[in-house]
């Protein structure tokens, strides 16, 4: 029991208010965010935490750690609180603790303010014990699968009698929001596919979104489509009432077979009198006399701003933080112990954990002689990826059901497959979801596996989501994207990719590569896996291309450099530099070989990867595309958005201006002018003109 301003009340009780007020309070001073939601959740979150999540504040990062996602990002101030109260310590990129707060309660009182640590939803990186970025409705719930399947894996991989290594539960926090969209959907569907039960969703059944009652535009009977997923559905009816939240997640700690799905009833802005249970508590601070209102009814003193009493701080110490720092004690001891006994997984654990790559895994790396008619890039890759993912066992991943049109599949030995109750296999079936595919990638790259996720091109913007928030969270997942252009020919403009390599482009921090022949997949192959902070694509053709002859041409590890010089004039200046990318490279090389025959000097610039060289030194990017140079032509089968930048006001883009068709290579190749007579042409024009 404690007193507070006058009023008794259970440790509980003063804990939880804390955590309302808290998140009421700098709601207010920030004048902007949602405060109804974290005063409503504050028991289920304190519950969790305080009773039972497996989590040491001290050390954020401990692998065997519980997980905590709130999906409803815009509920930030609950996460907030629950760190500050309990005293997670920030963790540095190389995953040193550094002994100071994640989140000060200077940081609240800067709650949405420029370098606070509170920014106005959860940033992974940013912010310590921030599990995953949240904010964009629906991707929490999806991501919390996905660590789930990395637990899964892991502990098939890891675990040895005695030795449980990994054993922890994934939790995520959900509302209404998360619920109506799409990829939580398919996420569930996959997570009771796969009989996921160490993954618990909790969701906020508070029937009010930003518009109002979701009687306005959600009437389905949540229960009984999870049912239908194969969940685990319980309910509470009263989100204050703890003990029935214990008992709900009692009854989720002893479900073996399936996830669980918990129902809580909650009132948002519980205890605010006039904006209890009205969307006005959503999205906007409650004001200074709701405000003190709302404290009135807590037993809280009303003037009191930011208080956090010391003896919730004590409390939370010897709840939280005594378990985990006891449990992380005894799992370290035990990592000492499974490191003697096994080493070498020992030691793959260690690398896994720091994003580092096993000695030797580059060994079996293939080299492709020269071939005229050559072989796919999406063939190539597929040899290519074997022979890493023989030498690097945390590798694992699938497509969403296109394995054998994407070339992904895992086909060594023992590779296996990943499947319900076997979870240690290597090959991910995610079904048609593309979505939910790359949302679980999220979770899995999070939980330290490496994954990839394959799918046709033109479904990754099925996929935006989840990777606009892999660049924002700096993680290494590798997206496979095949039948990368017109080039596919026969499935017509539903499935021709014209505007995605632009847009893929046009996400910061997010590696594109469009190899030109199965050497330059080796390389890109080879730059991808040494990634650590930044998502790649890796875009690959349908169609097969010529392997190039690297005694005639540059070799293939320029790719390393985003761009270089393929083949130059056999002396002197160029006049006309043709730049390409993919399947275009080639069809620039015969341009060159017709025009170097006619005598002129052609250079040709293969260009997998704008990102990586504009990583370049402004000497390097200027040795491949000379600025005096001015006769320029850039040929890919895709939008020409952006590559003005490269060919200049002087240059030509040979690109796609409208949607393809259905019809055979060859014939798509002439209407489009991606032929050697029409690149000539283009290139007669273009030095016809600069004599002029
Ligand atoms: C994908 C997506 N669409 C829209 C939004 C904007 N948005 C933020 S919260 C919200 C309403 C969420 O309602 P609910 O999940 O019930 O949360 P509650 O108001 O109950 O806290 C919306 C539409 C968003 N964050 N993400
Ligand atoms: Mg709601």
């Amino acid at each position: 029991m404690a007193v507070l301003s006058g009023v008794t009340q259970t440790i509980d009780t003063l804990s939880i208010n804390t955590i309302r007020t808290l998140s009421m309070d700098a709601v207010q001073q920030a004048n902007s965010g949602h405060p109804g939601t974290p005063m409503a959740m504050a028991p289920v979150a304190y519950c969790l935490w305080q009773r039972l999540l497996r989590f040491d504040p001290e050390d954020p990062i401990w692998p065997n750690r519980d997980r905590f996602v709130l999906s409803i990002g815009h509920a930030s101030m609950l996460l907030y609180s629950m760190l500050y109260l309990t005293g997670v310590k920030a963790v540095d990129p190389n995953y040193e603790t550094l002994g100071k707060p994640a989140v000060t309660l200077d940081d609240i009182k800067r709650f949405r303010q420029l370098d606070s640590k509170c920014p106005g939803h959860p940033e992974y990186r940013w912010t310590s014990g921030v599990e995953t970025t949240t904010g964009p409705l629906g991707q929490g719930l999806a991501t919390s699968v996905g660590m789930a399947i990395a637990k899964r894996w892991m502990a098939a991989y890891f675990n040895k009698p005695d030795y449980e290594l990994f054993n922890y539960n994934v939790y995520a926090l959900c509302g209404d929001g998360d619920m109506m969209e799409g990829v939580s959907g398919e996420a569930a569907s996959l997570a009771g596919h796969l009989q996921l039960s160490n993954l618990c969703w909790i969701y906020d059944n508070n029937h009010i979104t930003i518009e109002g009652h979701t009687a306005l535009a959600f009437t389905e009977d949540v229960a009984t489509r999870f049912i239908g997923y194969g969940w685990n559905v319980t309910r509470v009816g009263d989100a204050n009432d703890l003990e029935m939240l214990t008992h709900a997640l009692d009854i989720f700690l002893n479900t073996n077979d399936r996830p669980t799905l918990i129902i809580v009833d909650s009132h948002i802005a519980y205890g605010a009198p006039h904006k209890q249970d009205t969307e006005a508590a959503h999205g906007e601070p409650l004001g200074e006399d709701e405000i003190r209102l709302a404290k009135r009814n807590y037993g809280w003193p009303e003037d009191a701003k930011f208080l956090a009493p010391p003896e919730v701080l004590d409390n939370f110490r010897e709840g939280i933080s005594k378990r985990g720092k006891e449990l992380r004690t005894a799992w370290e001891a035990m990592l000492e112990r499974y490191k003697k006994d096994f080493p070498e997984l020992a030691e793959n654990l260690r690398l896994m954990q720091r994003r580092e790559l096993p000695s030797g895994w580059d060994k079996d790396l293939p080299a492709f002689p020269a071939d005229a008619k050559g072989l796919a890039t999406r063939d190539s890759s597929a040899k290519v990826l074997n022979a890493v993912a023989k030498n690097v066992p945390w590798l694992i991943g699938g497509a969403a059901d296109l394995a054998p049109s994407t070339k992904t599949r895992l086909t060594f030995d023992g590779a296996g497959d990943f499947e319900a109750g076997q979870y240690g296999g290597r090959n991910f079936h995610f079904g048609i979801r593309e979505h939910a595919m790359c949302s679980a990638l999220n979770g899995m790259s999070l939980s330290k596996v490496r994954p990839f996720g394959a799918g046709f091109l033109i479904f990754s913007d099925y996929s935006r989501p989840p990777m606009r928030l892999a660049a924002l969270m700096e993680i290494p997942v590798i997206y496979v994207f095949t039948h990368d252009s017109i080039g596919l020919g026969e499935d017509g403009p539903t499935h021709q990719p014209v505007e995605q390599l632009a847009s893929l482009r046009a996400l910061p921090g997010f590696l594109v590569i469009r190899p030109a022949d199965a050497n330059e997949v080796t390389e890109a192959w080879r730059v991808i896996m040494q990634l650590r902070h930044e998502p790649a694509a890796l875009v690959l053709s349908r169609q097969a291309l010529p392997t190039l002859d690297r005694s005639r041409y540059a070799p293939a590890s320029g790719l390393a450099k985003g761009a270089y010089v393929l083949a130059d004039p056999p002396s002197g200046k160029p006049e006309l530099i043709l730049m390409a990318t993919g399947s275009e490279v080639s069809l620039c090389i015969s341009v060159y070989e017709r025009l170097s025959a006619e005598g002129h000097k052609v250079r040709v610039v293969s260009m997998p990867s704008w990102e990586i060289f504009e990583q370049q030194s402004p000497e390097y990017r200027n040795s491949v595309i000379p600025a005096d140079v001015k006769a320029r032509i850039s040929v890919e089968q895709a939008s020409t958005l952006g590559w003005s930048q490269y060919v200049g006001t002087d240059g030509i883009t040979i690109g796609m201006k409208t949607f393809g068709a259905s019809a055979p290579l060859k014939e798509l190749q002439k209407k489009f002018g991606f032929t050697p007579d029409a690149v000539v042409a283009a290139a007669r024009e273009l030095l016809e003109q600069r004599r002029q």
